[in-house]
């Protein structure tokens, strides 16, 4: 049978549900969930083989209108990701008003190729209000395929993914097949610390912050991991370490478990708090972080 394979890329406004959703259809936990909004800032593949297929995800970062440098290049990442979908997937999610959605009405109407408008979340809505939801994206957005879904709870994921496979054009895999992203384990780990400080600090403080693995070494039965938690101000960096570094050893602590099951392994984790001033608006320092 001919091999299929595909780029199926995933946009929508902040925290509808597109990074759970990208896990739920991997069936891993891969890229990080959070309930604040910008949690994504890369677009991040995830790689999902069956035996006569591939589907190569994308998670992209929330649609927003820009503020500062490394939001202009986290939209750069969206628009990215819609010039090269051989099926774009559009979530949306429950009680979200089409009228307040142009940023990503706008970038699907773009679109010409196969396209499918999911409306997430369905789990928090009820029947009718979901049947009465449907009808106005079909009328925002006639070209797509509509399909109701629980990322969270699973509800028609597998669909989804069974629909998927059989969009994709005949091609061969584009990765090798046994790779699951295009992003290396120390991109994760960093990804894993980013998602505590999301959690467990307020206000600017997780969107002032970025982490860098600068080391990461396999000794025995044990990694050991060193980090920097890079933030803009002396007053963040304060805040990050907390009252006699306790803020800080909660992060490592709680850092470390999560990255213990995602390498497999015992970890030692080294977090380090470094000042970089003003770094999500200045290109080279941006650049430097990895971002476009
Ligand atoms: N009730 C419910 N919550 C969901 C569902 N899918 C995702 N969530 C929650 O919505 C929040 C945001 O989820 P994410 O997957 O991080 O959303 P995102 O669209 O990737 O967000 P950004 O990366 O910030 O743009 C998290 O708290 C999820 O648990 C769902 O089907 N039902
Ligand atoms: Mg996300």
């Amino acid at each position: 049978m001919a091999h299929r394979a595909g780029f199926v890329n995933i946009i929508g406004l902040p925290n509808v549900g597109k990074s759970t959703l990208l896990n739920a259809l991997l069936g891993e936990r891969l890229v990080i969930v959070n309930p604040k909004a910008q949690t994504t800032r890369h677009r991040i593949l995830g790689i999902l083989n069956g035996e006569d297929f591939q589907l190569v995800l994308s998670d992209t970062p929330g649609i927003l209108d820009p503020q500062y440098p490394l939001q202009d290049s986290m939209m750069r990442e969206v628009d990215e990701a819609l010039k090269d979908a051989d099926v774009l997937l559009v979530m949306v999610e429950a009680g979200q008003r089409p009228e307040r959605s142009e940023a990503v009405l706008e970038r699907a109407r773009r679109c010409r190729g196969p396209m499918l408008l999911l409306l997430n979340k369905i789990d928090i809505s009820d029947q009718a209000r979901v049947a009465v939801e449907l009808e106005q994206w079909r009328t925002a957005l006639p070209h797509a395929g509509l399909l109701p879904i629980s990322a969270l709870h699973g509800f028609n994921v597998a669909e989804l993914r069974a629909k998927l496979a059989g969009m994709l054009p005949e091609h061969p895999p584009y990765y090798p097949k046994d790779e699951l992203s295009d992003r290396n384990m120390r991109f994760f780990v960093a990804e894993i610390i980013r998602e505590k400080i999301l959690s467990y600090y307020q206000q600017e403080v997780p969107y002032s912050t970025e982490v860098v693995v600068t080391d990461f070494k396999e000794e025995g039965d044990i990694v050991r991991i060193r980090a920097e938690v890079i933030v803009m101000r002396d007053s963040q960096k304060g805040i990050i370490i907390g009252r006699g570094g306790a803020a800080l050893r909660r992060l490592g602590t709680e850092a470390r478990r999560d990255i213990e099951r995602f390498v497999g392994n015992k970890v030692f984790l080294d977090l380090r708090v470094k000042v970089d001033p003003d770094w999500r608006q200045d290109q080279r320092k941006l650049r430097k972080y990895g971002y476009r």
